[in-house]
């Protein structure tokens, strides 16, 4: 277990505030800084989030990948809100299901005013997909800044991982440097994530409100 005193990002309260079920729908006033997690269905944002928090369950871990199709928000330390958005390009949902994202999280980000950042999960075992591309496109287009980070990594053997590692920088033309190694099982990680998204949120807001 890591040394709690170094824990850059120390939780003292959580509070689950609601779920945004589509674009101009319901979503708490922008009041307070918002750092939202985004990647493919079962990449594993969940399983992060409350490895961030020190929660075995707080977001819920699906075994039915692509189920959740809100946007959920979780108020942190009652200073902060991390948003779980719903995940990307589940292959068994119908095409229209599939592009049922981007308006969506589109809706998500003309209503906050408060958005610091994303952090965009991608499975290390896996080269980038079409989905992971056309997510990465749209980040790119809006200029948001983001944090990429590789999950699943304990499903690697140590030999692999480095090469795992430089091959997707290299696709997200990242640097190694920049990308986040983590593991939901192992902890691997955390630390340097929470360290980036304590960072993130302490930088004015991606843009004001239209
Ligand atoms: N070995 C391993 N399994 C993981 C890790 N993270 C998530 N999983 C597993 O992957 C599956 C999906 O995890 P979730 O956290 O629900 O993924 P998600 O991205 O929130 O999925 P959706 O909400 O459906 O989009 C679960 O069976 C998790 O236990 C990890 O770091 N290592
Ligand atoms: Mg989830």
């Amino acid at each position: 277990m890591a040394d709690r005193a170094a824990d850059p990002l120390v939780i003292r309260s959580l509070e689950f505030i609601g779920g945004m079920a589509s674009a101009g729908g319901w979503r708490p006033e922008p009041s307070f800084p918002e750092v939202a997690f985004a990647g493919r269905s079962n990449v594993g944002k969940s399983s992060l989030l409350n490895r961030l928090i020190h929660r075995k369950k707080f977001a819920r871990v699906s075994n039915t990948p692509g189920r959740t199709r809100e946007i959920n928000f979780f108020k942190v330390n009652d200073a902060f809100i991390f948003v779980d958005l719903p995940g990307y390009g589940y292959a068994r949902i119908s095409k229209e299901r599939r592009a049922e994202w981007r308006p969506l999280i589109e809706g998500y980000l003309r209503s906050s005013s408060q958005l610091r950042g994303i952090v965009h999960l991608l499975d290390a075992r896996r080269d980038p997909t079409d989905d992971d591309r056309q997510m990465l496109d749209f980040l790119g287009e809006l200029e948001i800044p983001t944090i990429a980070v590789l999950t699943k990594t304990d499903k690697l053997a140590p030999r692999e991982r480095a090469d795992r590692i430089s091959k997707i920088s290299n696709a997200l033309g990242l640097d190694p440097e920049q990308v986040v190694a983590f593991s939901a099982v192992t902890g691997d990680g955390r630390e340097e994530l929470a360290e980036a998204i304590v960072e993130l949120l302490a930088q004015p807001a991606w843009r004001a409100a239209p």
